[in-house]
């Protein structure tokens, strides 16, 4: 049952109807006869960071490029900037001193998916991806052998973890007892494309000092990402750990699909993990997500989490929906 209906609604952003339409002047692709309807993009992405990918997505979009196109460029933005020690060359290496990147992709059309885990060395492991999806008949690359693909493919490689990341993991390795593994995010990026098609992606270096060989749920298909093109997209950041025992992105879509509206359906998502979770509330999740009516949403298991919503009105962060105690009932866990 979806409880505080009503609360949530009012939390949940209407910012425009599928059909609209969108004038050449804004889009140039208004030229392309073929397309049945052009709507009003919609980009959501995970945390601040998030917001250049998404003004760099809307700028693809804006210039005619695929929803695909949007994903994987928007993307670039984040796993390019070195300063971002949870995506891309500059993310935090695992244990054993190596940067491990996790990618998926999903296209709406085609119910299409690529993913890579574990990866080394890959500039792009979005673009990684994207070749698996579209030059193979697999949906997922892991370790060395998507690496030896995405070379093979032409992929730009990186010299990783950088100079600074091998200093703070020296003295994390020194002091491990004492030094908490850092807090650590994902871009998970969502949109609406103006073809009226759902198109998502997830790029990550994963937990910080993570065991070597760990995958978290970010290129897990409905953990860290999930597209349906009826229905909408949802993505996930967080402690992977407790998002992929329960296929969290792939619940908030079906939540959507049952009424819900995107924030509505993160929120059941993650009051339905916290219910069963011998954990409770504990869990350090996020969702975002967006519905077939540019409806946008996101929710978390705590306070602090900000997404990122663009349109072409618009850019901005905004603060997640957080769960609260009173809505899991008492800790202990399988509470149903
Ligand atoms: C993981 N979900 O590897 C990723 C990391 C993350 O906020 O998003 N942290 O578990």
């Amino acid at each position: 049952m979806l409880t505080n209906r009503r609360s949530f609604l009012k939390q949940s952003t209407v910012i425009t109807v599928g059909t609209a339409a969108v004038g050449p002047s804004k889009l140039s692709i208004g030229e392309n006869k073929k397309m049945p309807k052009v709507v009003e993009p919609v980009i959501v992405s995970t945390w601040p960071f998030g917001k250049a990918s998404n003004d760099e997505a809307l700028r693809i979009l804006t210039m005619g490029g695929s929803g695909l196109d949007a994903i994987e460029k928007g993307i670039w933005i984040t796993e390019n900037d070195l300063g971002n020690g949870s995506v891309g060359a500059g993310g935090i290496p695992n244990a054993e001193g190596v940067v491990q990147l996790d990618a998926c992709i999903m296209s709406g059309p085609g119910h299409r998916a690529g993913s890579v885990a574990a990866i080394e060395g890959v500039r792009h492991p979005i673009s990684a991806a994207r070749k698996v999806m579209e030059k193979t008949k697999h949906v997922m690359l892991v370790g060395t052998g998507a690496k030896a693909f995405a070379l093979k493919e032409g992929l730009e490689t990186a010299q990783m973890p950088i100079e600074s990341r091998r200093q703070e993991w020296l003295k994390w390795k020194s002091n491990q007892e004492k030094n908490a593994a850092k807090n650590h995010d994902t871009i998970a990026l969502i949109l609406l494309a103006p073809d009226g098609h759902f198109y998502g992606g997830c790029s990550t270096s994963g937990w910080a000092y993570k065991l070597n060989g760990r995958v978290g749920d970010s290129p897990i298909i409905g953990g860290g990402l999930y597209v349906d093109d009826d229905v909408g997209a949802a993505g996930a950041t967080g402690l992977g750990e407790n998002v992929m025992r329960y296929c969290g992105s792939f619940q908030v879509v079906s939540f959507m699909q049952r009424g819900a509206s995107p924030v509505e359906a993160c929120m059941e998502t993650v009051k339905a993990i916290a219910r069963k979770d011998p954990k409770g509330a504990d869990l350090s999740i996020n969702f975002i997500a967006v519905d077939k009516q540019g409806r946008y949403g996101a929710a978390g298991s705590a306070e602090g989490f900000s997404y990122s919503v663009t349109t072409t009105t618009f850019s901005k962060v905004l603060s997640a929906a957080a769960l609260s105690s009173k809505d899991i009932g008492p800790v202990g866990g399988n509470r149903n």
